[in-house]
């Protein structure tokens, strides 16, 4: 009999993408053939679960649809920006009709659509074809929450500038400048957002739902959308990064020998005592910020690794990413600085360090957590703030040192946070190693997640 077959529909942002591969390759060890929609350029990041599955994996690849807005040549949102987001969803719509013939005329055509919740029009191409189109989501149940009641509530909140969430049990109000970015701009009358909209209004009601997220992180709010959606088929299977194909996400690329120098370093530091620094792949910090956070980081006299992404010649020029002069030399033996892409999943797992100053992005969240170190939040915009608020306020596994995109911290205040949090052994440490904890017991066998990675499994095979 041949094995079920479902269509995977990637976002295509590196964060988007990653997590979904990790659970491709596990619905493939769990008996599934997959096919992934594609555009050219994106399909490097499919190289290595190709590799591994050379048959069960196939690819249909679609070229990038035009769009007056996205530059020809451009086919991902790192080269766009956050706010490229609308034009991207908008572009993607248009590979539904290519994607039904290529169905009508498959001899095993899937089962089922597994698409980003960027990508609600998946929606429409599983009703027209008749199967289920499951959500994925990249992020959390906390922020699905928040952006649900957002996009249904849009009109009584437009005006808002603090925003309650009177039906979610537990959820903190927010101020209107700490709601995702994506919701945010739908406010401005962007004429691309109907469609956005309905997009996202897409995912409360298609099938089921999957989350690269845990129970014991997030229990109550996956909870609170099986009890809203108007599917209840919810599934928590994270964090994905422990069952994809190498335990450690996109790692098994990076030669080992690369960062000798930094491994070396580490090794030679005490337990817990290094805060890891970085922002993710996309945010570079102004001139007045590296300034502010070079300058916290000297006063903390902590040792630290800070991430340095190179700018474009023109950031460059502006003065983003610049690592004021002369401050190597000063925080030499103490400090490094990274100029390039390093494995932050293994040097988060180094028994050296002992927090991580982070911008909050969903994937740098949960990869914290799986190494059970303290978090620093400083979120700047999409989606961080709702995360930091529920790593800080509602499970006190991080401490928030500024926020905003903008925003210039006080390098004396930032300084003093630094160099309390990572001295003392404080409730949030010990608070983020049993929380790791969880994490493992949920990918465990006899865990929540795979449990529920199973009973999806059978859902869309049965
Ligand atoms: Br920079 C950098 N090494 O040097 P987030 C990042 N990463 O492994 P973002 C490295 O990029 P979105 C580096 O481990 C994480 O998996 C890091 O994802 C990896 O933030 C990923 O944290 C960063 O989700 O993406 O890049 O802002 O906007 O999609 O959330």
């Amino acid at each position: 009999m041949p094995k079920p077959h479902v269509l995977i529909f990637p976002y295509p942002a590196q964060g988007h993408i990653l997590p979904l591969l990790d659970l491709t390759h596990q619905l493939v060890l769990q008996g599934l053939s997959i096919t992934i929609v594609i555009t050219p350029k994106t399909l490097p990041l499919l190289h290595r679960l190709l590799r591994l599955h050379p048959v069960a994996v196939q690819t249909f690849i679609l070229p990038f649809p035009s769009h007056p807005k996205i530059p020809p040549g451009v086919e991902n949102v790192r080269e766009l920006g956050n706010a490229g987001n609308y034009s991207m969803i908008n572009a993607l719509y248009k590979l539904q009709d290519p994607i039904i013939q290529w169905f009508k005329s498959h001899l095993s055509p899937p089962v089922a659509v597994i698409s980003d919740f960027f990508l609600g029009c998946a929606l429409d191409v599983s009703r027209h074809l008749g199967i289920p189109r499951i959500v994925f989501y990249s992020s959390g149940a906390f922020l699905t929450s928040v952006n649900n009641f957002c996009w249904q509530n849009f009109k009584a909140i437009k005006d808002q500038t603090v925003v309650e969430f009177p039906d979610i049990p537990g959820m903190p109000s927010f101020k209107e400048e700490h709601l995702p970015s994506i919701f945010r701009i739908f406010r401005e009358s962007d004429p691309e957002s109907e469609f956005v909209k309905d997009s996202f209004l897409s995912n409360t009601v298609s099938w089921g739902s999957i989350f690269n997220s845990f129970g014991a992180l997030e229990g109550p709010y996956l909870d609170y959308l099986r009890s809203t959606l108007k599917y209840p088929r919810v599934f928590a299977v994270g964090p994905l990064s422990l069952i994809g194909p190498d335990k450690g996400g996109d790692q098994a690329n990076q030669d080992p020998e690369e960062h000798s120098d930094l491994f070396n370093w580490l090794d030679g530091c005490p337990d817990g005592s290094v805060l890891y620094v970085c922002f993710g792949s996309q945010k570079l910090l102004k001139r007045e910020q590296m300034e502010a956070l070079a300058s916290g980081l000297e006063r903390s006299e902590t040792r630290f690794i800070w991430v340095v992404k190179p700018g474009t010649p023109q950031q460059v020029g502006e003065g983003f990413g610049a690592v004021p002069d002369g401050f190597e030399d000063r925080v030499s033996g103490r400090g490094l600085v990274m100029r390039s892409w390093v494995p932050q999943v293994t040097i988060l797992n180094h028994r050296a360090v002992g927090g991580f100053l982070s911008h909050c992005g969903w994937n740098s969240v949960l990869e914290g957590i799986v190494a059970g170190v303290m978090i620093l939040g400083w979120p700047m915009e999409a989606d961080q703030f709702v995360n930091a608020k529920l790593l800080v306020d509602d499970k006190g596994v991080a401490v928030r040192v500024c926020e905003g995109a903008d925003s210039v911290p006080d390098p004396e205040e930032l300084g003093r946070i630094i160099s309390k949090s990572m001295g003392a052994d404080n409730g949030e440490k010990g608070r983020a190693k049993a929380l790791r904890d969880e994490a493992f017991r949920s990918v465990s066998q006899e865990g929540k997640s795979w449990t529920e990675l199973g009973e999806f499994v059978e859902a869309i095979t049965r």
